[in-house]
């Protein structure tokens, strides 16, 4: 069995829970690992899979993604495949953005129809995950399912932010509850593994990764009116018989939708054993950028990822991602952070010419401190600034920076002149 398959990513509505990383970029186009952007990491789990024909979703049709996108996913590998951007679009019957995620892929629908396929995979954006999606569409096929969902066991905290089922021992999901209210959680306890129960994971989540067959998903498009899979479809489907499978995955996964999840998933890259496996036979693609190796001179690095071309003279790099073209200077320390890097070099006289009118460069400057923080890409740290993120700080947005759970994101282009103290 060898079906046809149409990957949809879910790129994402306004990515609000990521603002300020969201404010000038569409959520797909946040960088993550020093390297990559979010987009990247369901785009490679396809194309790993074997899986060569992928639309991406979106409400912000950015430059950014765009090119992104056009850069990175052109070689010849996919020669008869294709990563494509669909973004939300008014026309003659409908002048609404995407009202969910079920109504992105509907509104797509008119799109998807110029191409081939058996099986449609829908995947969301902003998870951290290596998944071989074969195995998932083996499964469906073998079960002659309507539609399957990838599911993962939870412990009681994170559950009622996801849709929580029950399924049969053969894999049949009997009930399905999007975010269960707290109060109702214990009816939703399944048997979980020995290993999983002894973590604390008795509820079986849904990954919101689903597969439909085209023509199941057509018909319920005419069916039903509801605008999210979550919320709607799913459980409207299952309650009109159709056939509805839980494929249980034990591997790492993690929802990045947040900055606190976003910031611990980059910072745990960074551990002796990341639960990630950057390193792996299976790539994550990115864009081709031809940037020179990174350069550190006098610092004490300990638990670093470094992505390309930086330029590191900082006295302490610990616990921290550093991304492509990042300048430090001496005498600075970077703790539990992930700075951005830059989108460009500026030239030395420009450097130079920065450093007499005490105007700070792009990256950080001298005797600089800086823990529990993200730096967006571009921003200017002047000598002598301190940021220290920690929950002693309330949640706030400023003009260059804003705090999100003690955790301290400085805006894209962002100046902070020399001696601030945040
Ligand atoms: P959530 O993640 O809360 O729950 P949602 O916010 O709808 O669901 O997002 C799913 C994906 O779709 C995300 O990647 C999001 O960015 C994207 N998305 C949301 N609205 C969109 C829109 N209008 N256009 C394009 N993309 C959009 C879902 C399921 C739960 C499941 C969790 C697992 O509903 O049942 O447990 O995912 O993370
Ligand atoms: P973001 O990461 O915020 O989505 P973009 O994708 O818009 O950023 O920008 C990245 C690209 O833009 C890079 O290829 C970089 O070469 C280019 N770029 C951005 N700003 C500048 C600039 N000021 N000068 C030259 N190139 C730039």
């Amino acid at each position: 069995m060898n079906p046809n398959v149409l990957s949809i990513v879910l790129g994402g509505g306004r990515g609000t829970r990521l603002f300020p990383l969201t404010y000038s970029r569409s959520k797909p186009a946040v960088p993550i690992a020093g390297k990559y952007r979010l987009v990247d990491i369901p785009i490679s789990n396809c194309l790993n899979s074997g899986y060569n024909k992928i639309l991406v979703l979106t409400q912000f049709n950015s430059a950014s993604l765009n090119s992104h996108i056009k850069n990175s996913y052109n070689f010849d590998i996919f020669s008869r495949g294709f990563v494509d951007i669909l973004a939300a679009e008014q026309n003659v019957e409908n002048d609404q953005w995407y009202q969910g995620t079920a109504d992105a892929v509907r509104q797509s629908m008119k799109h998807m129809d110029k191409y081939e396929y058996d099986l449609v995979l829908i995947l969301s954006g902003d998870q951290l995950y290596q998944m071989d999606f074969r195995e998932m569409v083996d499964f469906h096929c073998a079960n002659e399912a309507d539609i399957t969902i990838a599911t993962i066991p939870v412990n009681a905290k994170d559950a009622t932010g996801f849709g929580i089922l029950k399924a049969s021992e053969a894999g049949n999901i009997e009930s399905f509850i999007e975010k269960p209210a707290e109060d109702i959680l214990h009816e939703w306890r399944s048997e979980t593994s020995e290993k999983s129960r002894s973590e604390g994971k008795e509820y079986l989540a849904s990954m919101g990764i689903y597969i439909f067959n085209k023509k199941v998903l057509k018909k319920i498009f005419g069916e039903d009116p509801g605008d999210d899979f979550g919320k709607d479809l799913i459980p409207n489907a299952m309650n009109n018989g159709y056939k509805t499978m839980s494929f249980q995955y034990d591997g790492y996964w993690t929802d990045i939708g947040t900055i606190e999840s976003f910031y611990q998933a980059n910072l745990d890259l960074a551990q002796d054993l990341p639960k990630f496996n950057l390193f792996s036979t299976s790539p994550i693609y990115t864009r081709a950028r031809m940037l020179p190796p990174s350069k550190i001179m006098g610092s004490y690095v300990q638990r670093a990822v470094f992505g390309d071309g930086c330029i590191v003279m900082a006295d302490k790099i610990e616990n921290s991602i550093i991304g492509n073209r990042t300048r430090i200077d001496k005498g600075s320390t970077v703790v539990s952070s992930y700075v951005m890097g830059a989108d460009l070099y500026q030239p030395t006289e420009e450097i130079m010419e920065n450093e007499n009118s005490g105007k700070p460069n792009i990256g950080i400057g001298k005797y600089c401190y800086i823990e529990r923080a993200i730096i967006d890409k571009n921003a200017r740290i002047g000598n002598n600034v301190r940021i220290i993120g920690g929950r002693h700080l309330p949640d706030g947005d400023y003009d260059t920076h804003s705090i999100k759970d003690g955790i301290v994101v400085v805006k894209k282009g962002a100046t902070i002149y020399d001696g601030t103290h945040i």
